[in-house]
């Protein structure tokens, strides 16, 4: 590697942290393995016309048993840090009761192998794969499901707190919740708001009881976060009524998670907005202060920006860009319009806008200050197609991603507390209600010989996380 000319590169601080993300459903494969039982996504994506294509994450990437090769791929993106999921079925197949020893046998090699190679751990806890046999006994719209949860975090902290540093409870509770008993494109697949409003509190709750159990049992210096994909909401007009649907899809989109994580309380016009539904009264004395719990960082997915307006008779609407759904996931949508913006978009659909980036994060930093910032997922699918020469070129990616880098440069220079980047993700993956059709890596996969192969994006990243600068777009290193 050249070392970056000042000039033609910015600068990130030294120690920021680069990264790349997976999660445990959508590479490792092997799900009838070592003990591991069904996860409510196991049985979804076996449901006909649930998944495009048919697509299920019975092999994935067979990640499973290709770990080691995996890390060597990470080894040579001279990435800091790796951020993986646990399946909570391969740890505890029924969802309670004793650990299963082979399921944390592979969480162990996977992290002594990325500490070999000096590579820093990133657990997140729960990436969408509850054990099936909860979901029978109610799922996240029952109670019950956020003590088991905290059970869980407990075994997987005496199993892997002497190795791992840095903890993440939950991956985006907004989808669990919404998308997965709101709008039914993710699994489990129920279509009611009301279940919905009860599974995000049960979350939020669920977070709460395991940060305790995390706090119990992890040495000191440890770091406790949680995820969300925060929303960068935009209203298409100053008008008062495109400005109360921005702030009433705020409400159940950011406000309903941080507002408990992070300040103690369910934000009055969320639960005014959502009064049709339900009374709240699953919400228990001492709720919230169980959920408010000290983090060190917040973890913050983003992709593309949410561009609302009024629309009287509007009402159900897909806006997730997760698979077709007559449901809509927003509790408090009603005569809300979803836009789309102009201009380029990913293969999802979802507009480029590395601007939104910049603002969620200040509004992070105006509205939560003191709280680190740790950008846990983002990153974009292209039509990646293998060249007549084997290569894999995505100048598409390496476009995003260095606009939503500079962003991110752009926020820290003004003050923002932005600790590390992740690119999601490291390996193309089962991209939940769409299968194999899109593709997220820095690495391809042919899902035929599950032969990895760098993407020019995965060069290109190589030099930003090694060098800890950002080059010109095309000042690409061959
Ligand atoms: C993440 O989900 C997941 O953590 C990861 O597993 C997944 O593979 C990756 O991103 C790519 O999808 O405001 O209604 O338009 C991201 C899911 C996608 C959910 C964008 C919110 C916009 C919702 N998010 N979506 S809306």
């Amino acid at each position: 590697d050249q070392a970056p000319d000042p000039a033609r590169s910015i600068t990130f601080p030294p120690d920021f942290l680069w990264g790349t993300a997976t999660a445990s459903y959508q590479i490792e494969g092997a799900v009838r393995e070592d003990g591991r039982t069904p996860s409510i996504w196991d049985v979804y994506a076996h449901t006909p016309g649930r998944v495009l294509g048919g697509d299920t994450g019975d092999v994935a990437d067979d990640h499973y048993h290709r770990w080691a090769e995996d890390l060597g791929i990470l080894g040579d993106l001279g990435v800091g840090a790796y951020r993986f999921s646990v399946a909570w079925p391969r740890i505890q197949p029924t969802g309670s009761g004793p650990a299963n020893a082979k399921g944390i046998d592979f969480y162990s090699r996977l992290v002594d192998g990325l500490l070999e190679k000096g590579i820093q751990p990133v657990a997140t806890l729960y990436h969408w794969d509850l054990p099936q046999e909860l979901e029978e006994a109610g799922g996240w719209p029952a109670r019950e499901t956020a003590y088991r949860f905290a059970e869980y975090a407990g075994i997987v902290a005496d199993a892997l707190g002497d190795r791992v540093r840095t903890w993440t409870t939950l991956n985006e509770p907004w989808c669990s919740a919404f998308l997965g008993y709101g709008s039914g494109v993710h699994a489990p697949g129920r279509t009611d708001h009301a279940d919905a409003l009860r599974a995000a509190h049960h979350l939020n709750l669920a977070h709460g009881l395991a940060v305790r159990q995390l706090r119990d049992r992890l040495p000191a210096g440890s770091q406790v976060s949680v995820t969300l994909n925060l929303h960068q909401i935009r209203p298409m007009t100053r008008s008062p009524q495109d400005l109360d649907a921005a702030r009433r899809i705020d409400g159940t989109a950011n406000r309903v998670f941080t507002g408990p994580m992070l300040a103690g309380i369910y934000p009055e016009d969320v639960r005014a907005d959502t009064a049709h539904l339900t009374d709240w009264s699953f919400v228990r004395e001492g709720d919230t202060d169980i959920i408010q719990q000290p983090l060190d960082f917040l973890g913050v997915n983003y992709y593309s920006p949410t561009l609302v307006a009024h629309d009287e008779g509007g009402g159900a609407h897909n806006s997730d860009g997760h698979g077709v759904s007559v449901h809509s996931p927003w509790p408090a949508g009603e005569g809300v319009a979803f836009q789309q913006a102009e201009g380029r978009k990913t293969a999802m659909g979802w507009g480029i806008d590395p601007t939104g980036l910049y603002d969620l994060l200040q509004r992070v930093a105006r509205e939560h200050p003191g709280l680190p910032i740790v950008i846990t997922e983002n990153g974009a699918a292209f039509d990646d197609e293998v060249a007549g020469d084997g290569r894999v070129d995505d100048p598409e990616r390496i476009d995003y991603l260095h606009g939503h880098l500079s962003e991110v440069h752009r926020a820290i220079a003004s003050g923002v507390d932005v600790r590390g980047y992740f690119l999601w993700s490291l390996l193309d993956n089962f991209e939940w209600g769409y299968g194999y059709s899109k593709r997220f890596g820095a690495v391809y996969v042919d899902y035929e010989t599950q032969a990895r192969i760098p993407k020019s994006s995965a060069r290109w990243y190589a030099q930003v996380a090694r060098t800890g600068a950002l080059p010109t777009r095309d000042a690409l290193s061959r």
